[in-house]
């Protein structure tokens, strides 16, 4: 079994950006620079003969470049056990089309449709269930994060395999983003 997503890569400049986001809160996990992505399609674990199928599928996506913005900061979970704090992306209409062409694409290859919503961002730390007290002053103090707008002119298939020190990410193909 192999264990996939999709993503958006983050230029080194916007993560460094980000790694300044990442303190200011004892006890949680900062995610590594390096490991900072924008996941657009969380696939999970297929068994490994399905990956060219997965592949040739992504490598019929047609869509246009285009450029993302970041801004603010959020958690995932609730107020008495967030799960994920992360940074928001500005709203953007190709993000939208580009992940609806990648999910039409997966289903097309015979992956079951996701029924979650996609909610862009970019995981800073992973809070094991803390209390939203503890976070206030962080969300307040981060509030107007915003990074500068970046070009993206590609999306990538990555794995995902546990490695000594956490989650191992590897690009296993990259997809370029042009019109059809
Ligand atoms: P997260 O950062 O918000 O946890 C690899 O695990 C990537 O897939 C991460 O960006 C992760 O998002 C995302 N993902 C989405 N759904 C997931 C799930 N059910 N389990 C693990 N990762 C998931």
């Amino acid at each position: 079994m192999i264990r996939l997503f999709v993503a958006l890569e983050l230029p080194d400049r916007v993560r460094d950006r980000l790694s300044g986001l990442c303190n200011g809160v004892p006890d949680v996990r900062w995610v590594e620079p390096a490991n900072m992505h924008l996941t657009l399609r969380f696939i999970g674990e297929v068994e490994e003969p399905l990956l060219p199928e997965i592949d040739h599928a992504l490598s019929n996506v047609r869509s246009s470049g285009f450029s993302l913005t970041l801004e603010g900061v959020d958690i995932f979970g609730d107020r008495r056990r967030a799960r994920t704090l992360w940074a928001g992306v500005q709203g953007c209409e190709s993000l939208k089309v580009l992940q609806g062409r990648i999910e039409s694409a997966l289903v097309w290859a015979g992956l079951d449709a996701e029924p979650r919503k996609l909610h862009p961002h970019v995981t800073l730390a992973r809070l094991k269930g803390m209390k939203v007290d503890k976070l206030v002053s962080y969300l307040q103090a981060n509030a107007a994060f915003r990074s500068e707008a970046f070009p993206l002119s590609e999306f990538v298939l990555y794995s995902s395999s546990l490695g000594r020190s956490g989650a191992v990410y590897a690009p296993e193909a990259r997809y370029p983003l042009i019109s059809a």
